[in-house]
């Protein structure tokens, strides 16, 4: 667990340079995930599976990681198809990775075809129709190769999901579709994300995993603030963020 402590400080570190070279920054949800795509890079994958970013305003944590792996997407906010560098669909309008990651499962399924499809969407995107309509498709077809999983930071934007259009009881309403369904309480323990990807799971069920995380998560005096979505670092701001990675 250490050395993916370690790894998750270099990601934010690298991810945050890479910020201030481009002049832009979605700082908040690119942090939030940074846990969840280190395990699943490092302990989950295996040789047939995809993973699918949904939520790609924060593609650069990613495209870092499959940099690191000897892959090389072309680092830009929003990602376009390129399957030979690890990125198997095209994503940044909010609500097509699900339905695109549960097309993909569907056709796997049923032509007998390996793999695991792992799709990480946003809070933001449970608020869009192309969510709700994707888990009841996976559900009739049983889609026990998609795994769904959810980046649970509370904030869509520039507001709080509660004030914005608040989603209830995210776990029992999933609960309703029939799907293994997981509530992973603190979505930056390498231990919790673990254990909830491997947790055994009920055969001919689509799975889905709440991570409950922190937008902006690794710069206390930015985490769970709205304004980070996608603001420029500058003056002061850019020196908390450098001083917290250890950047001159
Ligand atoms: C269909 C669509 N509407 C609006 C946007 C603009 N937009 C980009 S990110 C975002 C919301 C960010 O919040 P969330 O989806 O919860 O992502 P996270 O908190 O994980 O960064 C919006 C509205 C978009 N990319 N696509
Ligand atoms: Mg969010």
């Amino acid at each position: 667990m250490k050395n993916l402590i370690k790894k998750a400080f270099k990601l934010r570190q690298d991810t945050l340079k890479r910020f201030i070279e481009k002049g832009e920054a979605h700082l908040g949800g690119s942090f939030s995930m940074i846990e969840i795509i280190i395990t699943l890079y490092n302990k989950i994958l295996k040789k047939n599976d995809k993973f699918i970013l949904s939520k790609s305003h924060a593609s650069f944590p990613l495209c870092i990681l499959l940099r690191e792996k000897g892959l090389k997407p072309k680092i830009s906010t929003h990602l376009e198809i390129d399957p030979k560098n690890g990125i198997h669909c095209t994503t940044g309008s909010l609500g097509h990775g699900l339905p695109i990651a549960t097309g993909i499962a569907f056709a796997q399924k049923f032509r007998n075809i390996k793999g695991k499809i792992f799709v990480l969407i946003s809070d933001g995107e449970c608020q869009e129709g192309t969510t709700w309509e994707s888990l009841l498709i996976a559900s009739k077809h049983k889609l026990d190769n998609l795994f769904v999983l959810v980046d649970y930071n509370k904030i869509q934007a520039l507001s709080k999901i509660k004030d914005a259009l608040p989603l209830g009881n995210l776990l029992s309403k999933f609960k309703t579709f029939n799907f293994n369904c997981i509530n992973v309480k603190n979505g930056h323990s390498f231990k919790q994300i673990n254990n909830a990807l491997k947790k055994k799971r009920k055969i001919n069920k689509p799975t889905i995993i709440i991570f409950n995380t922190i937008k902006g998560k690794g710069i206390k005096e930015f985490e769970n603030d709205p304004v980070w979505h996608a603001r420029k670092l500058q003056g002061n701001e850019l020196d908390i963020a450098k001083k917290r990675f250890r950047l001159s």
